[in-house]
């Protein structure tokens, strides 16, 4: 197994938990930490024997954000060259389903992180939010973009305009979580979604994951027409034969994830 500095990774039958394990900065996403990162969770999304993976901070904080420490010294072009953020293009690319298991502060990076994750459980005691303003900048990592599109523009406004916190409560109403839960089983929780979505067939989560992402790309009558086409391949697996055989002889389905 490859040797981290910034996370711990280990596998729960067929879940991969992530754990961001930097304590004396917050987990304050620096590079190494988002390389790690994506080496981690793509390794995860090629293995077939791991179906689902669960991102998590500490208690007191999922991520304080990006790295102020390591980006303050830096000019445009230092930033625009080395493309400052770039990578973590390479999470979002990535097909396996992600669930954030969210406690405490997720601010900045942090929450950008969270977001680009397929599902968010959030414990009681978390805290959403996009501060980058109060930094003289603004969100760098999809926030501005995907924060919108999950809480709508007057939400969205209200967090990157004046960086205030919102609570878990808010964040449920917003639609920016799914679930919340007490902040003492929220890794627990997560675990569990994550095992069940990683007892289905791999490749149909994946593409149930790509048709939802492409409601977020795609025209209504050209993203219905990529799902009819997408359920169509699924008839092409040996998972399909098996979970409709498995319900008419009122039986559980094994799944192969072919
Ligand atoms: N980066 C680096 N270090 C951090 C960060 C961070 N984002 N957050 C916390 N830390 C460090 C602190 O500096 C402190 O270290 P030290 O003990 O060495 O001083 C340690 O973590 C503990 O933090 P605090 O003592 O501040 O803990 P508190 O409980 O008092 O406060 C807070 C917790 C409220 C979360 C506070 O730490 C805070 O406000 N953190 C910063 C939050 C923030 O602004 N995040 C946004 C960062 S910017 C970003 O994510 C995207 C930038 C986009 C830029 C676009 C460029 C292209």
């Amino acid at each position: 197994a490859q040797q981290f500095e910034n996370i711990l990774v280990e596998t729960r039958g067929r879940v991969g938990l992530v754990t961001l394990n930097r304590p004396q900065a917050l987990n304050a996403l620096n590079k190494a930490t988002m390389e790690e990162l994506v080496a981690a969770v793509t390794a995860m999304d090629s293995d077939p024997e791991v179906g689902a993976v669960v991102i998590t901070g500490s208690e007191k904080a999922f991520a304080a954000g990006a790295d102020i420490k390591e980006m303050a010294a830096k000019g445009y072009l230092e930033m625009y060259a080395e493309d400052w953020f770039r990578g973590w293009e390479n999470l979002t690319r990535l097909r396996i389903p992600i669930i954030a298991a969210v406690s405490g502060f997720a601010l900045g990076g942090g929450c950008e992180l969270a977001m680009m994750c397929d599902i968010i459980i959030a414990g009681d005691n978390a805290k959403f939010g996009q501060p980058e303003i109060n930094l003289g900048v603004i969100p760098g990592m999809g926030g501005s973009q995907r924060l919108t599109r999950a809480v709508g523009k007057a939400k969205a406004m209200d967090m990157v305009l004046t960086g205030r916190f919102i609570d878990a409560e808010e964040a449920e109403r917003s639609g920016l979580v799914s679930r919340v839960v007490p902040a003492a089983v929220v890794i627990d929780e997560a675990l569990k979604a994550a095992e069940l979505i990683a007892a289905k067939s791999k490749p149909a989560a994946m593409l149930a994951k790509e048709a939802v992402n492409a409601a977020f790309e795609m025209g209504l009558a050209q993203g219905v027409v990529f799902e009819r086409r997408v359920f169509h391949s699924l008839f092409a697996s040996e998972d399909q034969k098996e979970g409709m055989a498995a319900f008419t002889e009122k039986r559980p389905p094994e799944f192969k994830g072919r």
